[in-house]
């Protein structure tokens, strides 16, 4: 099954699938060898691995290029966070071509302002015109060269302060439009929103959630009211650092490395996961 199949499969099948961030090659290697099913490129994770703010300061190829070390890197797909789509419904659907040839199977849009800001800052972002909203969304499928490329349409409403009514209201019209499912986001500590959501929603589309500030809920609840899809979308970046800055910090107090040998994967880990071998055995047969 090709890339854009699998992830058609993971989103839009009734039983609860994972997706779980990567930000790099390795984080993106990683996450397919542990057995996840596909990725999350989370912009939020991308940008801060480049040392950069999630408010589009990188540009749409920079994203690009990162994608396609990922997608080189893997075999499973990976569904691009394409933030607000890099402009208005021409950026957006030239990020769907440039996103094909580079073998990434999807990618989420959402109904906010280019510069887009971060869910988690500030409270009253201002959100996009639904149906303004709704034509990049159809311009982007129609767009589309392979069928099963999945575009999904991310709906800010709860981030902004609005209600279930407008959550719905727009995730409606996002469907109309041709989205293939929905991301509802909440930043609530508990799943009020999405549970709020999901009762006047019944099932309608295929709906995604990131369950970043409400983890507490047991992912059980999730699968009952019938969410196809959970992102975790932000892990492998923050263990990451954690990892560095204690890496970082015992190395500068001891001025030597022998203190942080059992904290860290060696060298040859490394190489096993850029598959060094394949070019051994390649240099045997062309060198
Ligand atoms: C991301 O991972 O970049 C996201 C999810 O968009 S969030 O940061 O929760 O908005
Ligand atoms: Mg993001």
């Amino acid at each position: 099954m090709n890339k854009t199949h699998q992830l058609k499969d993971i989103l839009k099948t009734s039983n609860l699938d994972y997706l779980m961030e990567a930000h790099n090659g390795i984080s993106a290697k990683i996450v397919e060898e542990t057995g996840f099913k596909g990725i999350w490129a989370s912009g939020l994770s991308i940008s801060a691995q480049c040392g950069v703010r999630d408010s589009n300061e990188l540009s749409y190829t920079q994203v690009l290029d990162i994608c396609e070390y990922m997608s080189d890197a893997t075999t499973i797909p990976i569904l691009l966070d394409g933030d607000t789509g890099f402009g208005n419904f021409n950026n957006a659907r030239r990020l769907v071509s440039k996103l094909e040839k580079i073998n990434i199977a999807g990618v989420c849009i959402e109904d906010k302002l280019f510069p887009k800001t971060n869910s988690f800052i500030g409270s009253k972002q201002k959100l996009e015109d639904p149906e303004v909203f709704a034509r990049k969304i159809q311009a982007m499928k129609d767009t589309q060269f392979d069928p099963n490329f999945q575009v999904v349409a991310r709906v800010e409403a709860f981030i902004s302060g609005y209600d279930a009514e407008e959550a719905v209201r727009r995730a409606e019209i996002y469907k109309e439009a041709g989205a293939d499912s929905i991301l509802m986001h909440s930043k609530k500590s508990t799943c009020e929103d999405i549970d709020n959501f999901m009762k006047l929603w019944e099932n309608k589309h295929p709906v995604i959630i990131v369950p970043t500030t409400y983890h507490e809920t047991p992912t059980q609840h999730f699968k009952d009211i019938g969410i196809n899809t959970i992102i975790w979308a932000n892990h492998n970046i923050r263990s990451s650092i954690t990892a560095m800055q204690n890496t970082t910090k015992k190395i500068y107090d001891a001025s030597n490395i022998s203190c942080v040998n059992n904290d860290i994967v060696p060298v040859k880990e490394i190489f096993r996961l850029t598959n060094d071998a394949e070019l051994r055995i390649a240099e045997k047969k062309y060198l």
